[in-house]
């Protein structure tokens, strides 16, 4: 699984000075609104120690990293649904990432344009959801029509997803998202960006954010991290990807021989054989069982023989919930 976020807010919020701290590309970063037309779109590694020193006493040829793809798009002002700004079209580059990444402007300098005057993110905040929601909106109305069709004609999963869609569009009419559905199956099909799970980035320093913006963060639902992009540390990039790991309940397992060694990522709850279906699809049918040691365990013996003598590595089957950092050598009909 790839894991995909979009990064969303309004102009001149430092949207791309983000992207660039993330993926080194050289992009437009420029103290005026809508410098972001076309979108940027990078890959960025997720950093794990554990795979070099796995790499090392595997005596691997190629250390592969697990991937999150990150997409740098226009800046949404109020009333980009009827045109404002450059409109709400570009927000279709984003229907298909997992995650939502919402920079709101929280320091202060007063040379860095604001299109609204000056910062004040829960109002910030509450402009782009709303933007999202009237976005949704637009695809849940006609797809309320169609489904109304259908379910006069008895069609019983029509009437079903009829029924979500009208709640949803209920939410989102109150101001609200519609992350409580993302698990309905019309929903996944429909990837509205208000499903989308949300990661809010605070651009500026911890004192600057208020209480009202923390309560309202968490009212809608989200999670946030602080982050001065102006005057980045080395470590932020790690910071906001396990963040974004933690938030989409996202894990890594590991594969180590002379080859390669790897990371994997996958939803955390997983079995053995849906996780093995990460390396290949097949895998998930033709599981048969997973040699499992911890990484740390396996790094403290140094090796696969000496873990093995250890008693530390294990033999699991199809019932085995994978954790993070797990190595695992999967067997396989
Ligand atoms: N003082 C200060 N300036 C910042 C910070 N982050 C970004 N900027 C500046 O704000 C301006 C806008 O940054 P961008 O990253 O281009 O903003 P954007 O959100 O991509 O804007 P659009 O593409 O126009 O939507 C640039 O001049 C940045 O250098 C910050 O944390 N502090
Ligand atoms: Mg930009």
């Amino acid at each position: 699984m790839k894991l995909s976020i979009g990064i969303v807010g309004l102009p001149n919020v430092g949207k791309s000075t983000l992207f660039k701290l993330l993926t080194s590309q050289e992009i437009t970063i420029a103290n005026y609104p809508f410098a972001t037309i076309d979108p940027n779109v990078g890959v960025v590694e997720v950093p794990d120690e554990r795979l070099k020193q796995l790499a090392d006493i595997s005596k691997s040829k190629k250390v592969i990293p697990a991937v999150v793809e990150f997409y740098d798009i226009a800046g949404l002002v109020k009333g980009a649904n009827q045109g404002e700004g450059l409109g709400n079209q570009f927000l279709t580059h984003i229907r298909d990432t997992q995650a939502i990444v919402m920079v709101l402007r929280v320091f202060q300098d007063p040379n860095i344009i604001h299109v609204e005057g000056g910062p004040d993110p829960v109002r910030d905040m509450e402009i782009v959801n709303t933007e999202l929601a009237l976005k949704d909106l637009d695809l849940v109305d006609k797809r309320i029509k169609k489904l109304e069709g259908e379910a006069r004609t008895g069609d019983k999963i029509a009437k079903a997803n009829l029924e979500t869609l009208l709640k949803v569009k209920t939410e989102l009419e109150a101001g609200r998202l519609a992350i409580q559905f993302r698990e309905e199956p019309i929903m996944k099909e429909m990837q509205l960006l208000t499903a989308k799970k949300q990661l809010y980035l605070l651009n500026g320093s911890e004192e600057d954010v208020s209480d009202a913006l923390k309560a309202k963060i968490k009212e809608m639902g989200g999670d946030y991290l602080v982050l001065d992009l102006a005057d980045p540390k080395p470590e932020d990039l790690g910071l906001l990807i396990r963040k974004a790991y933690e938030v989409l309940d996202l894990i890594s397992f590991l594969t180590t021989g002379e080859d390669e060694t790897r990371a994997w990522t996958i939803q955390r709850g997983e079995k053995a054989p849906q996780a093995s279906g990460a390396i290949h699809t097949d895998f998930e049918k033709t599981f048969i069982r997973a040699e499992v040691v911890a990484a740390a365990d396996l790094l403290t013996a140094g090796g696969w023989n000496q873990a093995k003598q250890k008693g530390l590595l294990k033999v699991e089957g199809k019932e085995y919930v994978v954790k993070d950092g797990d190595v695992m050598v999967i067997r396989h009909g």
